[in-house]
């Protein structure tokens, strides 16, 4: 196999899902040598078999808005590998989504499912429907509906969908409702439901909290304590204000947040006071990061993103996909930034990921920083599964000991001749072995 010729011919076959090419050209050049090194991965056309998913549906959502009008959205989900386990991936409700965003995310999600030791494939859904400024009732009439479609391609040994961007608890409790009436059955279907229906504790925590494990276990390799660190953060959702929450507990300096509209800069680090004001505001009042930074008097950006705008020695990006550049991932460096771990799927652009590693600065791709998220989410399964709930203590040191186990295979897969970890090509690596053997196993289907 020949990544340039690979990627060639995808180009022509998928043109105009530019998100899907390049999260697949990545992965393709890190695993290149090692896939040469077993011919019989190319005599069964694996890697072929690997990128192109397994199935996508699409279909129309219809529902009706407060004001009695009719409104469309477009509804997807993609099932990209069951290899080593049921299809497992979360759910993004957002204006901007399409097929090749999801393609992208579900192709990602196989390779980070791997990674974390636990039985799933991988998958990922979604609507161009935007909850932003919406009612409560419009939100669980479009998730109802959108379930009314989806309901039939899911359940606990098939496919078990979560949260993602503008997928919270709320929109878990809703499609897990109209789940479970379409069913006929109260199963596992859905992770991120709520404590009392079968929620796993820790489970909102989990992607952020796991990012910052795994962070110290990078930090680890080098020798240095997170105390006392300055960490620009981006977003302002989920995953942002848990990595939020860890940092401040182990005395790290969180400087800046953002969302889709500007970045605020907190000189001196958010406050725990500050902090549960941006939990309130986010979760409780569904507000704006501006907002918060008319109450406590701090620096505003609107429109810009945090990484020109502060100085810090980590940088955290955990909003969404391609915001973080190469003239961005320039400035960090030259601001004496020395670690990155992604909290979003696929952050930073290439040049921007080319400049961290020619840089040797810690890096950690959002496949392997990120799982914690997933991670729990298959806890939460093999909890429904015993119909157990372990404690927040029992979850959280399962999850530390996978987010180290993670952090393990990249060092395995990953360090260069000159010691340097090469977290990108480890987790790459490490996570196309465990599906390419299980898919070499199981024959050509
Ligand atoms: P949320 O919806 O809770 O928060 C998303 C945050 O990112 C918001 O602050 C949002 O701002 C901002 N954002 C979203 N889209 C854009 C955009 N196009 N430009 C600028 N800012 C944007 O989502 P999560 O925190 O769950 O997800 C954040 C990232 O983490 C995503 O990349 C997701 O795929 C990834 N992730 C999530 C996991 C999870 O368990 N939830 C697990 C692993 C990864 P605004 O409110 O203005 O839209
Ligand atoms: O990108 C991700 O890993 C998620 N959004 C979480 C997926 C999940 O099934 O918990």
């Amino acid at each position: 196999m020949k990544a340039k010729e690979f990627m060639d011919d995808l180009r022509r076959r998928f043109p105009g899902e530019p998100e899907y090419l390049q999260a697949v050209e990545e992965v393709v050049a890190s695993i290149e040598d090692v896939y040469n090194e077993y011919p019989d991965f190319e005599r069964y056309n694996l890697l072929e078999r690997l990128c192109i998913p397994d199935r996508i549906f699409s279909f129309r959502v219809s529902w009706v808005d407060d004001h009695g009008r009719v409104r469309n959205n477009m509804g997807y989900r993609i099932q990209h590998s069951n290899a080593i386990g049921p299809y497992k991936g979360g759910i993004r409700f957002h204006s901007s989504v399409n097929q090749s965003i999801l393609k992208f995310l579900a192709f990602e999600q196989t390779f980070k499912n791997s990674l974390t030791t636990l039985a799933m494939g991988g998958a990922k859904g979604g609507s161009d429907f935007s909850p932003r400024g919406k009612s409560d009732m419009e939100v669980m009439r479009f998730c109802q509906a959108f379930i009314q479609e989806l309901w039939r391609h899911i359940g606990p040994e098939t496919d078990v969908p979560a949260g993602d961007i503008g997928v919270g608890g709320r929109e878990v409790g809703y499609m897990f409702g109209m789940y479970k009436k379409m069913a006929r059955e109260f199963t596992g279907t859905f992770t991120g439901k709520g404590r009392e229906f079968g929620g796993s504790l820790v489970r909102p925590e989990a992607t952020g909290y796991g990012n910052v494990y795994f962070l110290q276990n990078m930090l680890a390799t080098r020798g240095i304590e997170i105390e006392g660190k300055r960490v620009a953060i981006s977003g302002s959702g989920n995953v942002a204000t848990y990595t939020a929450d860890k940092l401040l507990k182990l005395g790290a300096k969180v400087v800046s947040l953002s969302d889709s509209d500007g970045t605020v800069v907190i000189p001196d680090g958010i406050t725990r006071e500050q902090l549960d004001f941006v939990f309130e505001l986010k979760n409780i009042y569904r507000g704006r990061i501006s907002e918060f930074a008319e109450k406590y008097g701090l620096p505003y950006y609107p429109g810009q993103r945090p990484w020109t705008l502060v100085k810090c020695d980590i940088a955290m990006p955990s909003a969404t996909q391609n915001e973080l550049n190469g003239d961005e991932a320039r400035a960090l460096i030259a601001g004496g930034t020395f670690a990155v771990s992604e909290g979003a799927n696929m952050p930073s652009t290439p040049e921007a990921v080319r400049e961290f590693i020619n840089a040797k600065i810690l890096y950690a791709p959002g496949k392997a920083a990120n799982a914690g998220g997933v991670s729990v989410s298959g806890l939460e399964m093999s909890q429904n599964s015993q119909k157990l709930s372990w404690t927040a203590e029992e979850v959280d040191t399962r999850l530390r000991r996978i987010m180290a186990d993670i952090h393990t295979q990249c060092t395995i897969y990953g360090t260069q001749p000159d010691g340097y970890i090469n977290y990108v090509k480890g987790a790459n690596v490490a996570g196309f072995m465990k599906v390419a053997n299980a898919m070499m196993a199981q024959g050509v289907i």
